[in-house]
């Protein structure tokens, strides 16, 4: 098969660039996405998101005429399905937060509207174990002409598979190519489909498995990462407590040679490794506990920041009798991006904010109009400095790295004054 004509649905962080990729190998992709403005700014050969270099290889791909933006779905060889599984909203505040697969549901049953014998349709959309299969039932439901995996096997006329995404938000369009692939296909043809599909882009190995391991590849990924966090994070409390500096700590015990230990932070944000622990452990009959108190860990240690900024607000204002000047250094849930999605630090930003006079925050990868909305008062780095009594780094940017903080009260919680 050779995949002539491909489709992406859902032209997020992760279905753009895989469709910008495919049209860069002279593919026709039809990028699908119900956002009128998405699909409007891609066809105009700009781009929604901040990804380094995306937008040169979006722009040529659609001058070249490779890569057009859709709203509804046309027939195509193959389907690939990148779009959100957020959560259900909660029902009480102690309940686990669980998936919600309606944007794959949608998206699977406009995708039915096309389909035709021997294509293909692949799932990345990171997912709980076993919606591949949900995800092939409900194509099933839309089309009684066709058939699936889940019920004729290696004879259906339609071969599906599960791919996670594995690519770090910032190196994108490089790990896109090099990163090697999990692939789950329902049947050995589905599996020996998938992987010439994913051939025509990406340099790394395709690594075949089942659809329900494939599922948990991506889940275990970002837990073990949460979890890691989450270490790192608990030695940064046991370590403060004690009046040891954490990051040296870790520094010299990642001299061992089988030990290497992350580096805390004031949480964890973004919209997978806050997230993406949770799928398992809502569907582990009480058996993630390891998990579930990395997941907890990691959202204490948001807590536990805002207890420190606040200990050092009220001890100023007792010492000197005037309320201190505090500036956050830091909005976006990592450093060198400028993605605000579940950021720690912003969360922190706004509940201090909301709190204490005197609040000013830095973040200099965005402007302060995409800021406006969010109730803080944004500066540039010479005039915090200048103006502040109490210095708060939250998210270790390149550029702060830059900043003299001899004689300035500082509180670095993401270690951008030690870790250079
Ligand atoms: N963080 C720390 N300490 C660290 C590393 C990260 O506190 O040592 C924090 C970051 O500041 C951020 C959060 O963790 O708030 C997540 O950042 P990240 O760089 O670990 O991960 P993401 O969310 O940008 O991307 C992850 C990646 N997964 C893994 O590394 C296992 C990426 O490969 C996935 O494709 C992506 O999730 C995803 O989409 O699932």
């Amino acid at each position: 098969m050779s995949f002539n004509t491909v489709s992406v649905i859902g032209l997020g962080y992760i279905g753009l660039p895989t469709a910008a990729m495919l049209a860069s190998k002279n593919k026709k992709v039809i990028g699908v996405d119900i956002n009128q403005n998405t699909v409007d700014t891609i066809n105009s050969g700009n781009i929604h998101i901040v990804e380094p270099e995306l937008d040169e290889i979006v722009k040529k791909a659609v001058e070249d005429g490779f890569l057009k933006a859709t709203t509804t779905p046309e027939p195509a060889d193959a389907f690939l399905i990148a779009v959100p599984t957020p959560f259900l909203s909660k029902k009480e505040e102690s309940s686990i937060p669980k998936p919600d697969l309606t944007y794959i549901e949608t998206a699977a049953k406009s995708v039915a509207k096309v389909l035709k014998k021997g294509d293909l349709v692949i799932l990345e959309s990171t997912s709980p174990v076993g919606a591949t299969e949900q995800m092939s039932n409900w194509l099933a439901e839309e089309r009684k002409d066709l058939t699936f995996p889940h019920t004729h096997g290696e004879d259906s006329d339609i071969r599906i598979s599960y791919c996670p995404e594995r690519v770090l938000p910032g190196h994108v369009v490089r790990e896109l190519v090099e990163n090697d692939r999990v692939i789950g296909g329902m049947t050995d043809r589905c599996s020996e489909t998938s992987i010439k599909f994913y051939k025509t882009f990406v340099k790394g190995e395709c690594l075949i498995t089942n659809t329900n391991t494939a599922e948990m590849v991506k889940l275990t990924e970002n837990s073990c990462r949460d979890m890691q966090i989450a270490f790192a994070n608990e030695l940064s409390i046991i370590c403060n407590n004690f009046g040891i500096d954490v990051w040296e700590l870790i520094k010299l015990a990642n001299r061992h040679p089988r030990i290497n230990i992350l580096k805390p932070g004031p949480g964890v944000g973004g919209h997978c490794i806050a997230v993406d622990p949770w799928f398992l452990v809502e569907s582990s009959n009480g058996e993630a506990k390891l998990i579930k108190t990395a997941r907890e860990r990691n959202l204490y240690k948001q807590n536990w920041t805002i207890l420190q900024i606040e200990s050092a607000i009220n001890n100023w204002k007792d010492q000197k009798k005037l309320n201190p000047k505090v500036a956050l250094f830091g909005l976006t849930f990592k450093p060198d991006i400028d993605d605000l999605r579940e950021s720690p630090a912003l969360d922190i930003a706004k509940f201090i904010a909301s709190k204490y006079n005197n609040i000013i925050c830095v973040e200099p990868n965005l402007s302060a109009d995409t800021l406006s909305d969010e109730k803080i008062n944004i500066v540039g780095v010479d005039q915090a400095l200048e103006v502040s009594d109490i210095i708060v780094f939250l998210v270790a940017h390149e550029s702060f790295k830059k900043i003299c903080v001899d004689g300035l009260n500082v509180l670095d919680f993401c270690g951008v004054s030690k870790w250079k």
